[in-house]
């Protein structure tokens, strides 16, 4: 491998989630997930049915159209797939004995059609779609029965695709479920009424479940590789001041912590510490220690921005964002939705990960949310003119190929929303990500049609150089 280049095998892709951009949330006999009575994402209150105006309910119609979707990724040369599977679909209520079959079938056609090109579908087991069944009953991870659930259905899915995927994840952005209980982890008590307790009790049983994922997924398929995802959100200091610092290894270690226990496969004591000031005590079963100890094969994680840390609040400004906030950091630019980009950043974060676990990584989300305007060439071909999005990404993949050069063992990468879906945080068609426009708008309105952008055959190039069109300028 030259100095400059990324490993020959590199995976490159694009990554989805079920609930964006499935749609059909009814169809083959699907439940309904907590998504699909969240029609505003984070910004907005769930609601008690399915309501006309959440578009996850019809989401760009990938139930449908996947096999055109493929074949999309397909000519751009993607080695990779990240999608999720949607846990109601497969189990409708959540605590049913027997799977629904057409739901399995869905995921074989959908693995098959990726298999058919070549590419490696990387799948997360649980990305936000928890079943609204199990959220009802049990109150979502709060409950240890879920634990048994969770099992259940990953026994199903392994057994069931296991010579079809090799790459899986168990949780998407796992310290997420402190932020957002509902989203993350199925809790239908509201926040405010959550106590610390309450969190860190739920976050316990989705690390045993995941730990039990990893062991139950090397029995059942012993070539998988099993990882972890975190919200790869880094905190900088931002100022000298030695309590700056301090601040900033506290914020680190509300997403590390996590890693920690895929990674070392025991809580560190500075959590176990914290929990004892705290008066917090987990109540944990005999098994689980033995259980925590199934570390993951890699780490995997979501990278958009950085926010700094202070113990100074007047210096600061809160960079607002949703799920981990801190304050703006005044040498980075942001997205047109309040995220800080900055591609150094990914290089820091690769390189704090693998100096902290030797552990392989791969960047499974990273991308420019931006607002799109589809225009017509003179061959009367539609597309978007996205040089943002390109920049963009051209940055951060730079920064990681430094980072490799730098001696991080990545695996791949796949951008977030490869095509155009509904945002989670926000539930917005207009905030897109993809390299293949969706013609789909917030009111509800469109064909469903799909284009393709500029991004489009820049990233073909990308691939097909593995990285080393990188260099050029963006014409
Ligand atoms: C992550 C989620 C994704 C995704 C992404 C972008 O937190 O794992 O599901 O959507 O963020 O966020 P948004 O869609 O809110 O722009």
């Amino acid at each position: 491998m030259g100095i400059n280049t990324f490993p020959e095998n590199f995976l490159w892709g694009g990554a989805v989630a079920a609930n964006q951009c499935e749609g059909a949330y009814l169809e083959g006999g699907k439940g309904l997930s907590v998504q699909d009575v969240l029609p505003h994402g984070l910004r907005g209150a769930r609601t008690e049915e399915p309501t006309p105006d959440n578009l996850k309910l019809k989401g760009i119609d990938f139930y449908h159209r996947y096999r055109e979707d493929i074949k999309l990724f397909a000519e751009m040369g993607f080695k990779v797939f990240r999608t999720s599977i949607s846990w109601p679909r497969i189990f409708p209520e959540g605590d049913e004995e027997q799977p629904n079959e057409e739901g399995l079938l869905f995921y074989d056609n959908l693995f098959d059609e990726c298999r058919k090109y070549g590419i490696e579908p990387l799948v997360t087991i649980s990305h936000y779609e928890t079943p609204l069944g199990l959220a009802k009953k049990y109150d979502g991870w709060r409950s240890r029965k879920l634990v048994d659930f969770f099992e259940r259905y990953c026994r199903t899915i392994f057994q069931r695709y296991g010579k079809k995927v090799k790459y899986w994840l168990t949780f998407n952005e796992i310290n997420s479920l402190i932020h957002a209980p509902f989203m993350s982890g199925g809790i239908i008590t509201p926040k405010e009424k959550l106590t610390e307790q309450d969190l860190y009790q739920a976050m316990h049983h989705e690390l045993v479940a995941s730990a039990l994922a990893v062991k139950i997924g090397h029995e059942q398929m012993p070539d998988a590789k099993i990882g972890c995802m975190i919200l790869g959100i880094t905190a900088y200091p931002l100022t000298p001041d030695p309590d700056d610092i301090i601040a900033t290894m506290m914020k680190d270690r509300e997403t590390l912590m996590f890693a920690d226990i895929h990674a070392r496969g025991k809580y560190p004591v500075y959590l176990t510490n914290m929990f004892a000031e705290k008066g917090i005590r987990i109540q944990m079963e005999p098994e689980d220690k033995e259980l925590l100890k199934n570390t993951v094969d890699f780490i995997s994680f979501s990278y958009y921005s950085s926010i700094c840390q202070t113990v100074h609040s007047e210096l600061g400004i809160d960079t607002g964002g949703n799920l981990s906030r801190g304050y703006k950091n005044p040498y980075l630019k942001a997205s047109q939705w309040g995220w800080q980009i900055d591609p150094k950043g990914l290089r820091y974060t690769l390189n704090k990960l693998y100096d902290r676990y030797q552990l392989p990584l791969f960047i499974v989300e990273n991308g420019l949310g931006a607002v799109d305007e589809l225009i017509t060439l003179e061959n009367g071909e539609k597309t978007v003119e996205d040089d943002y999005r390109i920049d963009y990404l051209r940055q951060h993949l730079l920064q990681a190929r430094e980072a490799i050069h730098d001696g991080v063992e990545l695996l791949g990468y796949t951008s977030w929303g490869c095509i155009d879906l509904v945002s989670a945080s926000t539930a917005e068609m207009k905030k897109r990500y993809g390299y293949i426009y969706v013609d789909r708008n917030d009111d509800g309105s469109g064909s469903f049609e799909r284009y393709r952008k500029k991004s489009f055959y820049w990233y073909k190039k990308v691939i097909e150089s593995n990285g080393a069109s990188l260099d050029e300028a963006i014409g």
